[in-house]
């Protein structure tokens, strides 16, 4: 036999993953931890071994438009991938929606679930995206108070019986664009019977096959802008089986998640109600968005946690120079340097998960709903930077196999560059953080939430990194405000900066508060060596930038 080197195996990916099993055994009471460790056992043990065997031989079922049967009849099917069926199913059976409304837990029920779509993301080729609209749905019309619309939606969309379960799509995105939502053309019409009807044209809609979705459209007469759009709530099939005036155009040929059947498509007279009123769509929609966004905070950290684990092992067992990788000094520290990326942006992706679990349990104070306002697009557009980076390294770590197809793993790189993109930019959503603001509450919540995470702190390089941290956050609040006295070309200019330097400094703090508890109670110093790590990264990323000799240097 030739010689070969071995593949990378996964094993079970909760009992294996020593961050999150260490945060939730802080957190979350010893009771509700007992409660929910078996089923993440088993979702660890699928994601690490069937489920992940299933990805890498459905590798190359990509989902099927067909617009005509053999008769010439429109019919707009779609077929996906075999694990894409599975998915769905597992996901009702698991309850990867209905754990966050049925509230067992209470305000750490997001926290479970959250936990759940971690473990289940990286094995199932992109299928939190249809679950993420369905979560994002169903708390956009818990908040309508659209009773109606509860009533009809919310138990499928919550439904733990996958014959019942439905999953939502979020149908923003026309041809004007994915982030100028404001400039969306598709008109609402009432027909002779009143009922509203949508036209016009959706450039990029998540899975066309969903059951339902949630759209913006003008009604006829309604101003310019985002206040004149309405949000409205369609069934994409009549009673008949076919869909109700959709016209499929062709499904998108994408970079990545190349498994989810993103289309581009025609409303000509689809039957549609309205969520909440007749006009401000933009804001009725922004909890779909809100939640969304932080399903891509989860998935980012879950595909960083996917490469790293697939890295690791590989290093254990590829011999290269007569060593494995895992002796080599510099192999090792590259390693440690994605892990410490990882682990940051575990502990401040699920401390928003908690935040929005305690905000859906009404606990939290004014300020505190200010502050999740603003961390919602830091930490979205913080994780996905990272996943990207990451994940690029851990195609490296396996040199040439990195980039070859059959391993799987080019499809992970291709997979998070989506989570800078999509749900909005990097930069879109540096704007919504400054847009987060205008409460005013919300940095003054940050200031007095960096100071309670410092208090704990006592190992003395750990308090060095959390008054870093604090640092960072108070620069950053300089920053702005020197940057409104030059102007708005000055603040939009670095609010890249700010919003990272925001996101990576909280980061830092949680790290540091995180190691504390995990040097006092678990008597574990890996903690503390990712904070040392992270912080070396650098956390300060502001600038007193000049916005004129940018251009100069961007344009020319
Ligand atoms: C892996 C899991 C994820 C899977 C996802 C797969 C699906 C992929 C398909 C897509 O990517 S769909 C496209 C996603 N598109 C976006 O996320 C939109 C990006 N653009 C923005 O977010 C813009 O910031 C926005 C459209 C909201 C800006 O529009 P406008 O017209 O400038 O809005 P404006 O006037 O600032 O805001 C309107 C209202 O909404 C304001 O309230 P008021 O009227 O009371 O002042 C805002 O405060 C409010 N608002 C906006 N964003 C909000 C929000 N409120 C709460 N949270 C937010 N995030």
């Amino acid at each position: 036999m030739p010689f070969n080197q071995p593949a990378p195996r996964l094993t079970n990916q909760y009992t294996g993953d020593r961050v999150l099993r260490s945060y939730l055994a802080r957190t979350v009471a010893a009771g509700m931890l007992r409660q929910i460790e078996p089923q993440l056992t088993e979702m660890g043990e699928l994601a690490g071994g069937p489920l992940y065997g299933f990805q890498l031989d459905d590798r190359l079922n990509l989902p099927v438009h067909t617009p005509f049967d053999a008769w010439g009849n429109r019919i707009d099917r779609v077929d996906v991938s075999p694990l894409w069926r599975a998915a769905e199913q597992l996901a009702a059976r698991q309850g990867l929606i209905a754990i966050a409304y049925e509230r067992a837990n209470g305000a750490w029920s997001r926290v479970h679930q959250f936990a759940l779509a971690y473990l289940f993301t990286a094995s199932t080729d992109v299928y939190n995206c249809p679950l993420a609209m369905t979560d994002g749905a169903a708390r956009a019309l818990s908040d309508s108070g659209n009773k109606a619309l509860i009533q009809r939606a919310l138990p499928r969309l919550t439904s733990r019986d996958p014959a019942r379960f439905w999953t939502s799509g979020q149908w923003m995105t026309e041809s004007t664009g994915g982030s100028d939502v404001a400039s969306t053309e598709t008109v609402a019409r009432q027909d002779g019977e009143g009922s509203w009807r949508l036209y016009g044209r959706k450039w990029f809609t998540s899975a066309v096959t969903s059951q339902m979705a949630l759209t913006l459209a003008r009604p006829e007469g309604n101003p310019e802008g985002a206040k004149g759009l309405a949000l409205f709530y369609l069934e994409t099939r009549g009673e008949d089986g076919r869909l109700d005036h959709i016209v499929v155009h062709r499904l998108k040929d994408k970079l990545g998640t190349r498994k989810v059947p993103t289309a581009e498509l025609t409303l000509d007279g689809t039957a549609a109600i309205p969520v909440q009123g007749l006009s401000e769509g933009v804001k009725h929609i922004a909890p779909m968005l809100n939640i969304t966004r932080t399903w891509n905070s989860v998935s980012a950290v879950a595909y960083m946690r996917r490469g790293i684990a697939l890295a690791r092992d590989y290093a254990r067992h590829r011999v290269a120079f007569g060593a494995p990788l895992a002796a080599k000094p510099l192999h090792l520290d590259t390693l440690a340097g994605m892990q410490a990326e990882f682990e940051a942006a575990l502990h401040l992706t699920f401390f928003v998960v908690e935040l929005i679990g305690r905000d859906e349990t009404s606990e939290l104070a004014a300020e505190e709903k200010d502050l999740l306002r603003l961390l919602t697009p830091i930490v979205k557009l913080t994780t996905a930077k990272q996943s990207v980076a990451v994940v690029s390294e851990a195609l490296e770590c396996f040199g040439g196999a990195g980039y070859v197809e059959d391993t799987g793993l080019p499809a992970l790189l291709r997979d998070s560059q989506v989570f800078p993109i999509w749900e909005g930019t990097t930069n879109v959503l540096s704007l919504d953080a400054l847009r987060a603001l205008s409460s005013g509450a919300a940095l003054d919540a940050l200031g007095t939430l960096s100071r309670e995470l410092a208090q704990p702190v006592t190992d003395a390089r750990l308090a060095a990194m959390a008054h870093k941290a604090q640092d960072a956050c108070t620069r950053a609040v300089r920053w702005l405000d020197a940057a409104a006295a030059r102007g708005n070309d000055a603040v939009e200019a670095g609010a890249r900066r700010f919003a990272l330097t925001l996101g990576r400094s909280l980061s830092l703090a949680l790290l540091a508060r995180h190691a504390q508890w995990a040097l006092d109670v678990e008597r574990d110093e890996r903690p503390l060596a990712a904070a040392l790590r992270f912080e070396q990264h650098g956390v300060d990323l502001t600038l007193g930038e000049d916005p004129t000799s940018s251009r100069s240097l961007a344009l020319d």
